[in-house]
């Protein structure tokens, strides 16, 4: 894994700061953290600094306690801990902001996504001369291995999103991402945004690029996400997101009014009416 090649790379927030933070947000994913945790490693160790921050979004299993005993056995795991449920997005975006890399993978907790394909986001990344305003590399599940229904219903999902967005990316549920810190934490915040980075990327000005991932079936425990309750949802935010595209606002600064000597020269001011 190469650093990321910055052109517009921000300061590190501290000294000795690793290269990437890979943020994973969990809900009653117990079970499946050790696992998880040791594949990442295998698939990140070869590489340059990393940490992985982990947020337990208010589990009510022994998925806080786990992750103590964990967190106090490797060094690279840190934890970061809602009082209650919030949701998936705000859990992603409380390990976003408590990462010190300059570079963010996230992937889902229950196993889906498979760490060993980190790498390969992190090379496109690089390929496509990958600094603080993006691109985003997005995971695409070419082969899903879920439940029929879920299937069917997120293909329909992701063709009305697509053709409405137009957000250029076949597959957004994909937990699977790679995009600078400074990018994210410059989006309009809301729940259930994370269904929606791609469009929000572009919103501002960024790139998105998809790269076809693997996919397996859940570790153990369940589904935290219903159909229906999903396709309602879903409908909101859509009209949300699209409202979002029509209002963008990214002024490109010229002069910020501090350097005086950059201000163009004014004429003798006219009295004339
Ligand atoms: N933090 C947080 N994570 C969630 C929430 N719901 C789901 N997740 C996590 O998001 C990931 C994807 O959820 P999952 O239930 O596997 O969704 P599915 O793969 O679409 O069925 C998993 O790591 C879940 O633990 C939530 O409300 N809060
Ligand atoms: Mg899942």
């Amino acid at each position: 894994m190469a650093a990321p090649q910055t052109k517009n790379a921000a300061p590190s927030p501290s000294p000795g700061s690793p290269v990437l933070s890979v943020v994973v947000p969990v809900l009653d994913e117990a079970e499946n953290l050790r696992p998880l945790i040791e594949e990442i490693a295998a698939a990140l160790d070869e590489g340059p600094d990393y940490e992985i921050v982990y947020v337990d979004d208010g589990s009510g299993d022994g998925t806080p306690d786990r992750l103590a005993d964990l967190a106090a056995e490797l060094p690279r795991l840190r934890w970061v801990r809602h009082r209650t449920r919030c949701g998936q997005s705000a859990a992603i975006w409380s390990g976003v902001e408590a990462a010190r890399a300059s570079l963010i993978a996230t992937l889902d907790g229950d196993g889906q996504n498979d760490p060993a394909d980190i790498p390969k986001l992190l090379a496109r990344f690089d390929a496509e001369g990958g600094d603080n305003d993006g691109p985003m590399i997005v995971g695409e599940r070419a082969k899903r291995r879920d439940t029929r229904l879920k299937r069917i219903s997120s293909r329909i999902a992701n063709g009305v999103r697509a053709g409405l967005l137009a957000d250029q990316t076949p597959d957004t549920g994909c937990g699977l991402k790679v995009f600078p810190r400074a990018a994210f934490l410059a989006m309009p915040r809301f729940d259930h945004m994370h269904r929606f980075l791609p469009a929000l990327m572009m919103r501002s000005g960024g790139r998105v690029v998809s790269v076809v991932v693997g996919h397996r079936p859940r570790g153990t425990g369940t589904s935290k996400y219903g159909v229906l309750d999903r396709l309602w949802i879903g409908i909101v935010d859509l009209l949300g997101v699209m409202w979002l595209q029509r209002r963008p606002m990214t002024p490109d600064i010229v002069d910020d009014g501090k350097d005086k000597t950059s201000r163009p020269a004014q004429g003798p001011r006219s009295h004339a009416p």
